[in-house]
Order: structure tokens, then sequence, then C-alpha cells
């Protein structure tokens, strides 16, 4: 039998065709009617199979005991851990309960319906979600600017001009806050047309290898370059904004002192290609500037993330076809969404504002150890790694075992969830329906898709919804808490859900309409829809926030130091064949050459009279790890790159085959300590580190 699925692996929600034959796949190709697809898939899409047949995934829920883990009924794990939460709940106020929302939530879509509403119930200000360690610079820019964190415009790649990017690796990463499946095909379009794409990225990487103009960057100083940028197109007169933007004035004046001379020598790039990609991206018909997790993952991503966005306005691109525009999706859920408020509360112990309901990730650990009044005692993680992909990864190891209690919702007992008392495991993505509420919000166009699940639910499976639903009956006959809207998010079906929004929708769709149509539903390429969709007061964009000019301001010195020479400075990588820290137990995926080397320029060996091959020791102010170097002069010379995700070899951890891959928990190495301030995004790119060999 044959099936419309589609992939919920990463962003790019590929629709896929699977055969299937009693319980088992028998094979997974592209759908080339999806009409955002195509046809593309990568090779995470085959693994799904790999992911549902997997031996140690856990299909029943499970209790941590002095002999190993239990199989327990649903009805004693439910009990357990709402008698658990409710209970810490009671004596220690709501706040010592802390949850984290792991990525793949954003892929489910009864995670994306339900977690929220639960995580809302147990009404805690300790919420924290892997938004810290990824994107939040990009909402933090786009509730200033434009007046909510989710107006994220998304560059219109099959009709630019000239798509001018910084650190990030499409044609690995499959487009992220934009959502393009199969780049390469996209980015050689590009080309066929006439047009140029220029990547600013401290390796060359795959990205690069498309035919792009790429150019080395010292890791964590793009701002000065951006910011440069700028200032060569507003002085050299080539700016042409919309009509609706304020604040261009201020802005001048805050880009002042990036000349390009100055920036050469923070950056490392030339004036000479500052003043030509500036003047070029400001005449070419229709530009894109878009920059990723290489840049909103630094000490001043949100200033990265903001001068991006000036790119496009100062140019007229922003709401320009061939430019950066919002989606219009058929779902569209801004209005029921935080439209990004900042500061409500802080953390406890540092003082972190919170932003848009959550506090960074980087503080999880200490709010745990550090005694006192709301000290968080309880943690209930959904989706999540946090061992492997917070900042500080080992210390929140440890002071996980110190929790009073912990409860996971996750199929896997890996390096965050063997700490559990309970965990709770939902049925795998063939098992479920599926209909993508964020990423149908970020695509480089408008499209409908619903999938239906390639295999019935097993008996006694439960959905992620259901487990949120039933918890959260139990738990509300403990604790008599939240708001009506909650409660009747938890008890509708997330199919009801969809089909509601789907009705009151721009396109007035329906649930039926789209399963009448399994390979998706084609809205059209994005269109204009500014200054309308603003939500700042006048419906104008504001183009210079007091709290961006300030922080500018007291960065500039900063970020205009030149580089000591001799420094390395350590990056992250993401290959084709992982995704973050799960799938490792895939054969299929992780047979091959091994891909967990830190790279190191070969100058840069020599310089310590490293071997390539050998084992080093990775230092930086928090933490060591041992791992093989690998020599490549893709690498920026002073840099060095080590993916994360890896080093599961931790006791208790139930993944057979991951457990036995080479490689290092990379944030050993990253300091919770190190934020991009305006958003409590960790600093996961450009860590000062050393290399040695390995005793
Ligand atoms: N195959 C695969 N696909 C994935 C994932 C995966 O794990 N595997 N993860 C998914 C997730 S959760 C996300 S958020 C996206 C991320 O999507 P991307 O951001 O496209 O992916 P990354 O590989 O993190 O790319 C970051 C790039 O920034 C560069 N970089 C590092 N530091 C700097 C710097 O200081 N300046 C500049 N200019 N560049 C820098 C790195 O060399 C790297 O090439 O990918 C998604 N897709
Ligand atoms: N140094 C460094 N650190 C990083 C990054 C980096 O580039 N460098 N990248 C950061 C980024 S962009 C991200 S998004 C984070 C990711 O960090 P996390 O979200 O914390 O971790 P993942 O590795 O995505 O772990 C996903 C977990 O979800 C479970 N899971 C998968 N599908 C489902 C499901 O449908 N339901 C439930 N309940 N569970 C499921 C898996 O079993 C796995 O345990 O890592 C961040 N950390
Ligand atoms: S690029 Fe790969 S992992 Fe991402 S949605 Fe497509 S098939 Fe799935
Ligand atoms: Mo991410």
């Amino acid at each position: 039998m044959t099936k419309a699925i589609t992939c919920t692996l990463c962003e790019a929600m590929c629709g896929l065709l699977i055969t299937t034959s009693g319980d088992r796949v028998t094979g997974i190709r592209g759908d080339a009617d999806d009409p955002l697809s195509a046809g593309h898939l990568c090779p995470k899409a085959l693994a799904l199979a790999d992911l549902r047949d997997d031996p140690d995934r856990l299909r029943a829920p499970v209790r941590r005991t002095a002999d190993g883990w239990q199989e327990i009924t649903w009805d004693e794990a439910y009990d357990l851990v709402a008698g658990a939460l409710a209970r810490i709940r009671r004596r220690h106020g709501a706040d010592a309960v802390a949850t984290y929302l792991g990525n793949p939530v954003t892929h489910s879509l009864g995670g994306m319906t339900h977690a929220p509403p639960f995580v809302n119930l147990l009404g805690s200000r300790n919420r924290f979600t892997a938004g810290s360690v990824d994107q939040l610079p990009h909402q933090v820019v786009a509730r200033l600017l434009y007046g909510h964190q989710w107006l994220l415009p998304v560059p219109d790649i099959d009709r630019t001009a000239y798509f001018l990017i910084f650190g990030a690796n499409p044609a690995v990463s499959n487009g992220s806050l934009m959502t393009a499946p199969g780049m390469a095909r996209r980015i050689r379009a590009l080309h066929e047309r006439g047009g140029t794409a220029v990547l600013f990225d401290p390796r060359r990487t795959e990205t690069a290898r498309l035919g792009v103009d790429h150019h080395f960057i010292r890791p964590g100083t793009d701002a000065a370059l951006i910011l440069g940028l700028l200032r060569v197109i507003l002085t050299e007169g080539a700016a042409t904004p919309a009509a609706y933007v304020d604040g261009l004035d201020e802005v001048r004046h805050a880009v002042e002192p990036f000349t390009p001379e100055r920036v050469e020598a923070a950056t490392g790039v030339g004036p000479g290609t500052v003043r030509r990609v500036a003047l070029e991206f400001a005449a070419a018909p229709a530009a894109a500037c878009y920059g990723r997790m290489g840049v909103s993952t630094q000490r001043y991503g949100t200033l990265c993330q903001w001068g991006i966005q000036l790119l496009n306005i100062v140019t007229g691109n922003l709401d320009r076809p061939g430019g950066t525009l919002l989606t219009r999706p058929a779902v569209d859920a801004i209005g029921q969404l935080d439209p990004g408020r900042r500061g409500r509360w802080h953390s406890r112990v540092r003082g972190l504002p919170e932003f848009g309901g959550e506090l960074p990730l980087a503080a999880l650990a200490e709010e745990i150890r550090t005694p006192g009044p709301g000290q968080v005692r309880a943690l209930l993680t959904v989706a999540g790694n946090p061992v492997q992909s917070a900042p500080g990864g080992p210390a929140l190891d440890q002071a996980l075992a110190g929790l009073e209690f912990m409860a996971a919702v996750d199929f896997y007992v890996n390096e965050t969830t063997r700490h559990a008392h309970v965990i709770l495991p939902p049925t795998e993505p063939l098992e479920r329906d599926h209909y993508d509420l964020v990423f149908r919000m970020l695509a480089v166009r408008d499209t409908a898709r619903y999938s239906a699940a390639a295999f019935p639910k097993p008996p006694g499976a439960r959905h992620d919804w259901e487990i949120f639903r039933d918890l959260a009956r139990r738990y509300r006959r403990l604790v008599r808490t939240g708001r009506w809207r909650d409660a009747l998010m938890l008890r509708l079906r997330p199919d009801r859900i969809v089909d509601l929004a789907l009705r009151t929708g721009p396109y007035r769709l329906s649930l039926a309409r789209l399963r009448r149509h399994p390979h998706g539903i084609d809205l059209g390429p994005l269109r204009p829809g500014l200054p309308r969709r603003l939500r700042t007061p006048r419906k104008r964009v504001r183009a210079a926030p007091p709290p961006l000019l300030e922080a500018v301001r007291q960065a500039a010195a900063d970020l205009l130091t030149p580089a000591e020479p001799g420094t390395l400075l350590l990056i992250g990588r993401r290959h084709l064949r992982d995704n973050n820290s799960w799938m490792h137990n895939s054969a299929r995926l992780t047979k091959g050459r091994p891909r967990h080397h830190l790279l190191m320029h070969p100058a840069d060996l020599a310089a310590r009279g490293l071997a390539d091959g050998a084992p080093v020791r990775v230092r930086s102010t928090t933490g060591e790890v041992t791992v093989e170097v690998a020599a490549s002069d893709d690498l920026m010379p002073g840099t060095v790159s080590l993916p994360h995700g890896y080093g599961h070899d931790l006791p208790g951890v139930r993944l057979a085959r991951a457990r036995h891959l080479p490689g290092a928990p990379v944030n050993a190495l990253t300091d919770p300590a190190a934020l991009d301030q305006l958003s409590g995004t960790a600093v996961l790119n450009g860590v000062p580190v050393t290399v040695e060999p390995s005793p």
C-alpha cells in the first residue's frame, strides 16, 4: 500500500510516499506531487523506518528502579507523574516545577497543540525551550521592528536575484526559518536565471560548494560586518526604503563606527568585499539577506538579526517579491500567540528576563542547583535532550541527578531522560496524523498538506496529545487550577483544532478538503502584505528601537576589536545524516566514514605539533573534551569545528548503537554564562578554546 505522508524530521516538511506491508515499511521516496518539496527527500527520511523498528525505542511507560527500567501501565505512570508534580507544587509553589520543550515538539502536531496548554496548567515561571539555544534573536527583532515575534519575513529564494547568507548551511540543514526543501536545486535555479548567492561562513561548507560566492569570516564578528554593509549602503546613497519605515536617521548614526577598514580588522573580510557586496545587494532588482544558527547563537546574535532585517529594509527588499516576505499560512495562529513580551519576570539566580514566557535554557542548571525559595525541584522534559543541547551540558547533567522528581515525554532513554523517574513514550511519527502548524508559517511558498498516519496506533499506545490530555485530567483533580482556554485545548483533538483553524483561516480550507488532496494544496508564491500586517501601533516599521540602538552603542568597541593572533574559536557543524542529538541509533544514518572529528586548519595543527587523526584535548573556560582531530583547509585558520549531539556513552543511556559512536559532547565546552544579552540565547559559536595533544 502507498500513502502520502510528510516527513517530520526537519523543517523542510518533505512530502513522502511510503509503501507498507502489514506493519512494516517497504519503501520511502519523495512525493513529486508535493507543491513545496516536488519530490525532494534526504537520507534521513529513510531512517523513519529505522526509528519505527528500533528495539531501543520505548513502547510503554517505564519507571526507574534500583534494578533498572520497569514497564508500568499508563494509569500508574499518569498517577505517578501527576501526583509528584502536584505534591511538589503544593509544598514549594508552582515555580518549583520546571518544564523544557525540545525541538521535535514543533514537528509534532499533537505536541504543538497540547504541550503548551499543559505547561500553562503547571503555572510555573521556570519554562524553558530549545528556542534559547536556537532562534530567539529572530523573534526579539521581529517583536521590536514589526510588533510581533512571529512576523518573520522569509527569503523568496525562488524569485530572488541576490541571496546573501550569513552563518547558515541550508545544503545540509534544508533551511531553517526558511522551509525550502531541495536547496541545491533552488540555488542552481538562481544561478541559471543569472542570480548570485553570497555566503559568509568560517567554514567552506556544503552550501559554499553549490557555486556560491563564499567568504570566510571570523566567528562571532558578523554584527560588525553586517552593520558595515549597512553603513556603505546608507552613506553611498543607495537606500530605497518603503514609506512606512521610521528611524533610518538613527540607524545611519548608529552604524557610523563600522567603516570598511575597521570591519576588516575585526572580521577578516576585506574592505573591497564589504563595499562590493553592499553595493551589489542594494543594486540587485530583488535581493534577500538571511542568517541562521551561525549568527543567531553567537555573542551578538540579536544585533546580527537586526542588521539582516535592516539590510532588507533599507534596500526596499522587505515585502518585495524576490526579497523577503511574510507567509500567509492556511492556519494563521499569530493572533493566538504571545506577541513577544519581555521582562515580566526574571530568573531567580541570575536575574535574566523572560521573553515570550520563557527563560534562557542556560539558566536551568543553576535554578536546580541553587537552594532557596523558588528553587527548581522537579522537571518535565518533552521531546528534548538538554544535557546534549544546552551550554554547559555536563553541569546540567549533574544538576538533573539532584532533582526530587523528573518525568519525560519521550521515546528514548537518552543522556537527559536517563535521569527521569518516569518516561511516557508517545507514538512514533508514522503512527500519527500530521499537519505542520509551525513550518508552513516559515516556508518559501504557501502550501497546505494534511497527512494521515501511515500505520494505525498500536494497541495500548498513546499519542503525545493524549498523554497531555490524560495527565492534565489527573493533575487538575489534585490542583484546581488553570485557565479555561487551556483546559478546552487539552480536551480537543488536534485534527479538530486544525479543522477549526483551517476553516477560519485566510483560505477558508477544511480538513475534509485537505484529506481529498493528500499531496498538498498549492496556495501560491509569497505575496506582499505590508504595512497592513504589521502589529506595531501605527503600522510602521520601527527600524531603530531604542534597546537595539543602545546595544550597538555598547557593543561597538568590543565588536571592532581586532582578533588576537593565536586564539582558536570553536564553531558548530551539522551533517546531512545527523539530526541534532537523536537518530544516532539508526545504522543507515551512522554507517560509513566517521564525521565526529574536530576540524582544524593544517596550519593550526602544525603550529601546535598535532597530527592529523590524533586524539586531542580541547579546552574552554568551562570544560574539556577529548576527540580526534582532522585536518581541513575548509576551515578558516584560527577556527575549529565540532558537531553537536555526539558523545552518548553515559551510564544508563539505552541507545545500543549510538553509545558506541565515537565523538564528544561539544556543549561541555560552551559556557552557560555566555549569552546574547538581548535575547538570552546561548553563545554556541565563536567559543574560545585551546587544543593540545591528548596525554
Ligand atoms: N541534517 C540536519 N538538518 C538539520 C538539523 C540537523 O541536526 N541535521 N537540525 C535542524 C535544526 S534544529 C536547525 S535549528 C537548523 C539549523 O540550520 P542552519 O543554521 O542552516 O544549520 P547549521 O549547520 O547550524 O549552520 C550554521 C552555519 O553557521 C556557521 N557559523 C558558525 N559560527 C559562525 C559565525 O560566527 N559566523 C558565521 N557567519 N557563520 C558561522 C557554521 O559553520 C555553519 O555552516 O537545521 C535543521 N536541519
Ligand atoms: N553546541 C550546540 N548546541 C546546540 C546546537 C548547536 O548547533 N550547537 N543546536 C541547538 C538547536 S538549533 C536545537 S533545535 C537544539 C535541539 O535540542 P533538543 O530539542 O533538546 O534535542 P534533540 O536532540 O532535538 O532531542 C529530541 C528528543 O526528542 C525526542 N522525540 C523525537 N520525536 C518526538 C516526538 O514526536 N514526541 C516526543 N515526545 N519526543 C520526541 C527524541 O527521542 C529526543 O530525545 O540543540 C541546540 N544545541
Ligand atoms: S530534508 Fe530530509 S529530514 Fe528534512 S523533511 Fe526532507 S526528507 Fe525529512
Ligand atoms: Mo534548531
